[in-house]
């Protein structure tokens, strides 16, 4: 990976040696985290905040040999050292440093990370050490050794530890930085809460010498009952070995014999008897895998998910996709969302509304997130953050977006409920992203083909009353999907108002919507009010009824969620307004509005 650092240090690079190999250190990722043995590392960590990075770089900008990374404690009186972890309060992980420590709201910078912890290894077992996301750059050390360095602040990453945990006490350092780059991924400006730290969970993994390290399985063809799949060891014993899959409930068992790369490829026909996953049907089957000495379990849907003409197929029907926009901020008084009861409040909220479908924006969600929408019935769309005005020649900017992609799908594939992996969203009609957006789009139909592959895209023009949507990237994208804010950014949709493709292809309305502040009331013309957000809705609405390509709605946005752009005293102080539920979790009017427009499309009124 080619990283900010090198370039804001440029030519000191040759003098970061740990540095340059670190990313390196990275293990292939482990998924299906909740089903294996672990040992957690949430709960209180210190932290030692340093905005000029002084526990990292010395004068010369060399990588310091005083470096935090070591936990030093002062030994005799004499001895100078100008830091002190065990001294320093503590931050709780999970969770974003912005909202426990008021010092911390408006921080970007650097904030040092340490925890102890007893450990006590066992011959022929293997550990990891796994983040479920740190945001945005975070450099990892065990007992004062670097072992491991990420980029991209919502997808999980581990790294090997085994024969380097000591028996009985042991410390983990980590340097976390939120800084914003123009380089990154997301860039410079997005409108959101830049959460800073160890924002989700934070583990140590166990497993066998080899073990099952990841696996995909899906339903490949509704007719057939074809299921397909593979599945992944990892450790010496990892090719040529037996891999076991047992589904209980279907009495189904079979082996299958891995590659020399350690990978067996399987197909089989489901029972006449599977039912589907659908979200009125979210069901899940049991699995679980064995290999040697290892085994892992795992709960899965088989369902389909294709596109015809203008339709968009669920296990081969037809489906309109009622939905709502959530930030991965929580119900109540904002803060990064990190554990599944969270997660379930948000997507109540969204069950409650109506909706069968959620657009996770603007970047990957916590797994719980989606393993609850999962079991809610709740279909998704899940993005990574290539947002706005991105980097679109840097080619270090390419590869951490398609990193970042890959960790997503490497994830989450399994998901029965995850139909959509977006590519972006808003980004601009020039050459230079259109060529990033398609190595963005066909990374992601090389890592799965089985889903559809969307992008937020926006008009080019009004004319005549007709917006259109005409951009190139569409020609790459299964499903459209569109921004708009008539009423908002823009002049009122009119009666006479009407929405134009220049592509045979379903549409979701990503967004749209209007802020109110909860309880403010007024005239429907008055900005601010729950009256003009209603009123614009409605007319949203009534728009969107004219558009007879239109397979699924969004607005914008579930929840009021906090954003440093929205400045407005009184009315924003801080926090994007465009929720049907305010920041402290009351429903506006707008709510109700919507959930009589999905009400109606259910009952087949619409
Ligand atoms: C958009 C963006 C979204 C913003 C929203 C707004 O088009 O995609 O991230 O928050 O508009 O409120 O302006």
């Amino acid at each position: 990976l080619f990283h900010w650092l090198y370039v804001s240090v440029g030519l000191c690079m040759a003098v970061l040696p740990a540095m340059a190999q670190t990313d390196t250190l990275l293990a292939p990722l482990i998924t299906d985290i909740p089903y294996r043995h672990t040992i957690t590392l949430n709960g209180s960590w210190h932290y030692i905040v340093d905005p000029y990075q002084t526990g990292y770089i010395d004068y010369r900008y060399r990588q310091t040999t005083r470096g935090y990374f070591l936990n030093q404690h002062a030994e005799h009186p004499d001895q100078l050292v100008e830091y002190n972890f065990e001294t320093s309060p503590a931050l709780q992980v999970p969770g974003d440093w912005n909202t426990q420590d008021a010092k911390l709201f408006y921080y970007e910078g650097t904030v040092w990370y340490e925890r102890d912890f007893v450990y006590h290894p066992q011959s022929g077992r293997r550990v990891f050490l796994y983040f479920g996301a740190a945001n945005y750059h975070a450099v990892v050390a065990l007992n004062g050794k670097i072992i491991g360095e990420h980029v991209g602040g919502f997808t999980p990453f581990n790294m090997e530890v085994t024969g380097q945990l000591h028996n009985g006490n042991n410390f983990i350092v980590v340097m976390v930085d939120n800084t914003r780059h123009k380089e990154g991924v997301p860039t410079n400006n997005f409108d959101w809460w830049n959460y800073g730290g160890l924002t989700r969970d934070v583990c140590l993994i166990e497993t066998p010498e080899t073990f099952i390290q990841d696996y995909f399985i899906h339903l490949d063809d509704l007719r057939s009952r074809q299921i397909r799949g593979w599945v992944q060891l990892n450790g010496p014993q990892a090719a040529q070995t037996s891999v076991q899959l047992q589904i209980p409930e279907w009495r189904f068992s079979r082996s299958f014999t891995t590659d020399a790369q350690g990978r067996a490829y399987f197909s089989f026909q489901a029972p006449a008897n599977m039912e589907l996953w659908s979200p009125e049907h979210p069901r899940l089957y049991k699995l679980v895998w064995t290999a040697g000495s290892d085994t892992l379990g795992d709960e899965v849907g088989f369902r389909t998910i294709e596109v015809k003409g203008n339709d968009i197929l669920l296990n081969g029907k037809s489906v309109f996709l009622r939905g709502v926009s959530i930030h991965e901020e929580a119900p109540f008084g904002g803060g990064r969302a990190y554990n599944a009861a969270q997660d379930h409040i948000l997507l109540h909220w969204a069950k409650e509304l109506g909706c069968n479908y959620v657009r996770l924006a603007h970047y990957p969600h916590n797994e719980a997130m989606i393993r609850e929408a999962e079991k809610m019935g709740l279909l998704v769309w899940s993005e990574i953050p290539v947002y706005w005005t991105i980097d679109w020649t840097n080619p270090g900017t390419l590869a951490n977006a398609k990193q970042q992609l890959t960790e997503e799908i490497t994830r989450d594939k399994n998901r029965a409920n995850i139909i959509i992996w977006s590519v972006g969203n808003e980004t601009p009609r020039t050459a230079e992203r259109l060529e990033f957006m398609k190595a963005l789009v066909e990374q992601a139909r090389s890592l799965d083909s089985t889903r559809l592959i969307s992008a937020a895209l926006q008009i080019s023009h009004v004319r005549n009353d007709t917006s259109w949507l005409d951009d190139p990237l569409g020609q790459y994208l299964d499903v459209l999907g569109c921004n708009i804010y008539p009423g908002w950014y823009g002049p009122s949709a009119d009666a006479g108002a009407r929405f134009a493709s220049i592509y045979q292809k379903p549409l979701i309305m990503s967004e749209f919507g209007a802020g109110a502040l909860q309880g403010y009331h007024g005239d429907s013309t008055q900005r601010w009010t729950e009256e003009f957000q209603y009123r614009v809705l409605d007319e949203d609405i009534r728009l969107l009824k004219t558009i007879p390509f239109l397979r699924g709605t969004t607005p914008w946005i579930l929840k009021d969620f906090r954003s440093p752009k929205r400045l407005l005293p009184f009315y924003q102080d801080g926090w994007n307004r465009k929720g049907l539920v305010s920041d402290r979790g009351v429903k506006k009017e707008a709510f109700y509005l919507m959930q009589q427009f999905y009400a109606d499309i259910a009952s087949g009124k619409i």
